[in-house]
């Protein structure tokens, strides 16, 4: 039986597998430009995360439906359970939709109907998390929150996400702020590639409670004393990191050494189509490759819930 765990770090839209994508695109009748799911599969090589970006962005052209964003999150939740996820906290990017135009309301409808039935069906709760894509203006993030308006009743709360580097999160403090005002809960994206000040600037000015990869806070040993000081958490994802060549070699991934430190780290999937592993993958790979043991393993289920936005009692009935 896999441990028990809580994914706090995925983004339903990097949920996509190669072969969906292309039942999807016939379906909706779009011409995708590989030949097919194994000639899809090997473009999965990525120098960075743009190179990564670019093909998560164009593969978004085959979810056009409600049934489409249904069948997305369906697909998840079955493997997610399949690995241990008790519980999801699921990253959406409207305006990667919107700009193509399918409604925010297409998606959130569509997403909802598997996630209202997840816990039947998977035997795994559910949040909403709808996130800011950093490269494009504060303006079209503002004007993203109004769309949402309708929907809040659905959605927990915000994140940031898309290319890190040139778009600092002191960018979004307007629309945090008129987040916060809602009762949303508030988490970014924060020293993936961006630099340890990213990190400092999202919990100062954006009031996040939980920063998401969060990698870079090593650089930095006073960023590393503040984080555990402050119990914030973050939303780690090993595979990921290797594929985008954030760290060399999974060997080489700092996970270990920030758990020495007293920081609460997560083990997060992040894009599990892309990046070679679900949750329960990335456990394995860093009990394998970083000689985890079974005390460290039994932390990072604990925080993956002490992290997550479930109410005591959800918590304890989840774990
Ligand atoms: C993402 Cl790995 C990563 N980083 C930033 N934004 C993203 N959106 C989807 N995956
Ligand atoms: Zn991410």
């Amino acid at each position: 039986m896999p441990l028990p765990i809580a994914e706090l770090h995925l983004h339903i839209e990097g949920t996509l597998e190669p072969e969906l994508a292309f039942e999807l695109a016939a379906r909706n009748g779009v011409a995708l430009p590989y030949a097919d799911a194994e000639e899809l599969r090997k473009a999965y090589e990525f120098a960075d995360l743009q190179s990564f970006l670019n093909l998560y962005y164009e593969l978004m052209a085959v979810l056009r439906t409600e049934r489409d964003f249904a069948d997305l999150a369906d697909a998840y939740l079955a493997r997610a359970a399949a690995q241990g996820v008790r519980h999801a906290e699921i990253f959406f990017d409207p305006q990667a939709h919107t700009a193509r135009g399918v409604d925010i309301g297409t998606v959130v409808e569509g997403l909802w109907r598997a996630l209202g039935n997840s816990e039947a069906e998977h035997g795994v709760s559910t949040r909403l998390i709808l996130c800011f894509l950093r490269d494009e203006s504060a303006e079209s993030a503002l004007e993203t929150l109004e769309a949402a308006k309708p929907y809040l009743d659905r959605i927990t709360g915000i994140g940031l996400d898309s290319a890190e580097v040139g778009h600092p999160p002191v960018k979004f403090r307007e629309v945090y702020e008129t987040a916060a005002g809602l009762g949303l809960r508030r988490v970014a994206h924060a020293g993936e590639e961006g630099p340890p000040e990213y990190i400092t600037e999202a919990l100062d000015v954006l009031g996040v409670e939980r920063v998401d990869h969060g990698l870079r806070c090593v650089e930095d040993p006073e960023l590393v004393a503040r984080l555990v000081r402050e119990r914030i958490p973050l939303t780690l994802c090993p595979l990921s990191n290797v594929r985008l060549r954030t760290v060399d070699t999974l060997a080489d991934h700092p996970l270990p050494a920030m758990l020495d430190a007293g920081l609460l780290c997560t083990v997060n999937s992040d894009d599990p189509a892309y990046f070679g592993g679900y949750a329960g993958d990335n456990f394995d790979a860093v009990r394998r490759t970083l000689g985890l043991g079974e005390e460290r393993l039994r932390e990072l289920a604990r925080n993956s819930f002490t992290a997550s936005f479930l109410e005591d009692d959800e918590e304890l009935r989840a774990r």
